[in-house]
Parts: C-alpha cells; sequence; structure tokens
C-alpha cells in the first residue's frame, strides 16, 4: 500500500518522529491517592529471578508486580461502574485498531500553573477547534498541563487536607467529547484522567464515569505532550492483553509531524524542535 510505503521511507527519513510519551515504571513511580475509605493501587515492583548467577548462569530476567493503574496506563470501559455492561469493554477484547488515532493536544499549561484544580470546560474545546479545526471522531484528545514535568511524588500529587489538587475535565466537557465528538478517549499528564479534586465531583470522578459509560477510554500520567503538535500526530497505545482486565500499565508513542511547518485543513501544526534527535544525513 501506497501509505505504508510512504510511512517507511517518512520514519526511516525521520521526516516522522517518534515521541515517547511513556513515563519510567518503578518503584518510586507515583501512586493515585484515593480518599482513606478506599485500598490504593501497589507500587511496580521487580523481583529478580536470576542475573547470570546459580540461579541462571547464562540468563538475567525479573518478574514484576503491580496495579493495573500504575504508572502510564490504559483505562478500559470496564474500569468504571458506567461501562460495566457494555461490549468488549476490558483490555483484552477491544479492538487493537481502536489503540490507534490522530492526537488533538489541549493546552493548559497556564491555567494549571495558576490555579492547579483547573478544569477544562466545553467552551475552552469550542475555543480550541475555532483554532485547531474540529476534533475527528476517533481521536485521542490529549491534555497538556505540563504536570508531568514535576518532580517527586509530593509536588506531583499534589495533596493537602483537602485532598489532590490537580487539573482535569469538568462532567460537561467530557460528555460533550464522548457524545458530540466521539472520541476514542482522553490523555493527561496527572495520575489519572479525573481531576484531582473529582471525588467530590457529582457524579464523583466525572470524567471516569462518563467516557468509560460511553465505551471511551483513558491514558494517565502521559509525558512528553509538549513535543506534540496541537493536531497531527498520531498516537499508539496498545494495553497489555490481561484477561478481563480493566487497564494496564502501556508503552505510548506517538508518531509527529517533520520540523517543517505543514498547513492543511485540518492538519496545522507548529514547528517541532526534538530535543532527543538533531538533524543527519
Ligand atoms: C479508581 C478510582 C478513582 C480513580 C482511579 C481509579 C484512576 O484514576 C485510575 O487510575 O483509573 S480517579
Ligand atoms: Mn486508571
Amino acid at each position: 500500500m501506497a501509505v505504508l510505503i510512504d510511512l517507511i521511507r517518512a520514519l526511516q527519513s525521520a521526516e516522522v518522529e517518534i515521541v515517547d510519551l511513556t513515563a519510567d515504571l518503578s518503584p518510586e513511580t507515583p501512586l493515585l491517592p484515593l480518599p482513606p475509605q478506599w485500598p490504593n493501587t501497589p507500587p511496580f515492583q521487580l523481583h529478580e529471578i536470576s542475573r547470570y548467577d546459580e540461579r541462571g548462569p547464562a540468563w538475567y530476567w525479573n518478574w514484576f508486580s503491580t496495579g493495573e493503574h500504575t504508572g502510564t496506563h490504559f483505562d478500559a470501559p470496564v474500569h468504571w461502574v458506567s461501562g460495566k455492561d457494555l461490549p468488549a469493554n476490558s483490555v483484552d477484547r477491544i479492538p487493537a485498531r481502536m489503540f490507534i488515532g490522530p492526537a488533538c493536544v489541549l493546552d493548559i499549561t497556564a491555567e494549571s500553573k495558576s490555579n492547579p484544580d483547573f478544569l477544562v470546560d466545553v467552551p475552552f474545546i469550542e475555543n480550541w477547534e475555532r483554532q485547531n479545526g474540529k476534533i475527528p471522531a476517533g481521536s485521542w484528545v490529549l491534555l497538556r498541563s505540563g504536570w508531568s514535568k514535576r518532580k517527586g511524588s509530593a509536588e506531583y500529587l499534589n495533596v493537602d487536607e483537602n485532598g489532590p489538587h490537580t487539573p482535569g475535565w469538568d462532567k460537561a466537557a467530557s460528555l460533550f467529547l464522548a457524545e458530540e465528538r466521539d472520541v476514542l478517549g482522553v490523555g493527561v499528564e496527572t495520575i489519572g484522567t479525573d481531576a484531582g479534586q473529582a471525588a467530590r465531583f457529582e457524579p464523583p470522578f466525572s470524567n471516569h464515569f462518563v467516557m468509560h459509560g460511553h465505551g471511551k477510554f483513558g491514558l494517565a500520567s502521559l509525558i512528553n505532550l509538549d513535543l506534540l503538535p496541537s493536531t497531527g500526530a498520531v498516537v499508539i497505545a496498545a494495553p497489555l492483553k490481561i484477561v478481563g482486565g480493566s487497564g494496564s500499565p502501556v508503552r505510548v508513542i506517538a508518531l509527529s509531524g517533520p520540523r517543517t511547518e505543514i498547513r492543511g485543513k485540518l492538519w496545522v501544526r507548529q514547528p517541532l524542535v526534538h530535543p532527543q534527535r538533531k538533524f543527519s544525513c
């Protein structure tokens, strides 16, 4: 197929760049702090089976333990009560084609800096669409908040006596994206796809409730969203095929545009300056 031959050429020439949107997975990976009445997800842990030693002279391998929702991870519709009876709602049954989609990147870095409880509302999305075009059906909508730049769990989770303070979406925005735009799902830099204060929303954790109730997905703890153009990147996020699984740690990668600016009807992109790869012949 011509499009794949073109893609291979573009990948080889670095015209298409690969951006890793995945955070390190380690015992230091921050964990969701749910209100105290509910148990939390366990940390990531590596357990050594052998390391070129008496337990296995020529091989190194580990087993690991962690929660489905630890680190950069995928939320499936079955994760939430609103999605519990939907067809193909667990990670093993979602059709693989739904793991790939165009990315729309909404930038709330400035807003989140002055207000860590900032919520994207419908007018914010409509304003983004006036500048970037309509969010296409089947898109990942990624929320660039700058949160992944925060160092250490305390700064990242931002908990005080009233709970966590991190940005997110109001319920109407989640409904708009799910119903009016038919997105694949939303992705965020924060610990979960809901705002830090969302345990107090109606319904609680409204983004989870709305997205998963509509069969949509979530991506949490993304990094490097600042390296993506507002539109024009393609995101691949394929969770582990855990039978009946509600989610899984995932390696999320983006195919992103060239450094040169291309203006099309929908594919308006900003110049990309990528720190990891210098141009060479
Ligand atoms: C369970 C309860 C509330 C939330 C979450 C999980 C997540 O954020 C998650 O990782 O899906 S807010
Ligand atoms: Mn999750």
